[in-house]
């Protein structure tokens, strides 16, 4: 782990090679990754901040492989991250929730060891009321023997992640990534165009404050999870109650509990028995980071970093934030709390 004082200037450049350094056989292929990851954040912001003055706003008239509505700016953002990433030689491919296939490196460029998965920019049906969106991206490294990327190397889990993170695109633009070594959160200084570390070594708040849920869906839960939510609320008498926080913007929600400590659910639902949430491009990297942070991720049953995926755009019942919540959430799917207070 590296320290630094509160007071010290560390630009994210020089964290990153200060991580690396913990790593002695490491190449910097990594580290160059993130680098460019963090030049296409700035873009993105770039494109965010400015998106009520050109004529970005709104949605395009195409759908994405999940069938919502593609907005501009989700277009505009896997572009930025796609053209960032494609040259640098460290990549043998990507996935992008907005991109149906396997995302190639193109021939004349040099293939790396890595693959990239991103969500470009989620949250994305709050772009155009300016509330908080974010870009989530995972990397892992290349198992299959060629030089390109291949599906299986996308369909790894997620604990075999090397580097992890999210851009939340809020009142300031914040960065936090973790290559295993904790999770670490800089801030955008916009004057000189740097991410400043602001938040070495995040650990997430005990206990949970905060409960991130939408209530809509009620109707459609499961008795088990009626129950969990009347706990996580205290209407059940077993605890006090936590504050209800949905901004609707995974990344916001998250960001909020992981600093300030609470637990984001995201259950099936009748409608929806597998979730809502990607495996891959949203659950995996955060619960990377969320455990890092000293934190825990479930999909109910199982740690999101153990599950097996089957397909790119696979979907998944989502809690994550404080040990102790994810945790009454697993009692509550294995019946455990069924029945109280219900
Ligand atoms: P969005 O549909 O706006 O892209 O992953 C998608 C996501 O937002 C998350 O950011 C957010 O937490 C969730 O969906 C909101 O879904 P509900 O509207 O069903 O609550």
């Amino acid at each position: 782990m590296v320290l630094h004082t509160a007071t010290s200037v560390v630009t994210i450049e020089r964290y990153i090679i200060e991580q690396e350094r913990l790593y002695p056989e490491a190449t910097g292929e990594l580290s160059g990754i993130l680098y460019d990851v963090a030049l296409a954040a700035k873009m993105i912001a770039n494109k965010v901040r400015s998106a009520g003055l050109a004529d970005i706003l709104g949605a395009t008239d195409d759908e994405n492989v999940q069938g919502e509505i593609q907005q501009k700016l989700d277009v505009i953002a896997n572009d930025i991250i796609i053209k960032a990433m494609d040259h640098g030689g460290r990549l043998c491919a990507m996935a992008s929730e907005e991109e149906p296939d396997i995302i190639p490196i193109p021939e004349r460029f040099r293939c790396g060891k890595y693959v990239l998965l991103f969500d470009p920019l989620d949250g994305s049906s709050n772009i155009d009321v300016n509330v908080p969106v974010g870009t989530i991206f995972s990397v892992m490294r290349k198992i299959t023997r060629g030089t390109r990327g291949e599906m299986e190397d996308m369909l790894q889990p997620g604990r075999r992640q090397v580097a992890a993170g999210y851009i939340l695109y809020g009142s300031s633009t914040m960065l936090v990534y973790t290559t295993g070594q904790g999770s670490h959160g800089f801030t955008l200084d916009p004057s000189i165009g740097e991410f400043l570390l602001s938040h070495p070594n995040i650990r997430i708040k005990d206990p949970a404050r905060y409960l991130s849920v939408n209530d809509a869906y009620e109707q459609v839960w499961d008795e088990n999870v009626k129950a969990l939510m009347r706990r996580y609320r205290g209407l059940d008498g077993e605890q006090s109650p936590m504050n209800v926080r949905y901004v609707g913007s995974l990344v916001a929600d998250f960001h909020r509990n992981l600093l300030g400590g609470g637990v984001f659910a995201y259950p099936a639902n009748k409608k929806t028995p597998k979730g809502k949430l990607r495996l891959l491009y949203e659950a995996n990297p955060l619960a990377f980071v969320c455990e890092q942070a000293g934190g825990a991720a479930s999909n109910g049953t199982t740690r999101i970093l153990d599950i097996q995926p089957t397909e790119l755009h696979e979907r998944t019942p989502l809690f994550i934030g404080n040990k102790n919540a994810v945790a009454q959430a697993e009692a509550m799917l294995r019946g455990e709390l069924a029945g109280v207070g219900a």
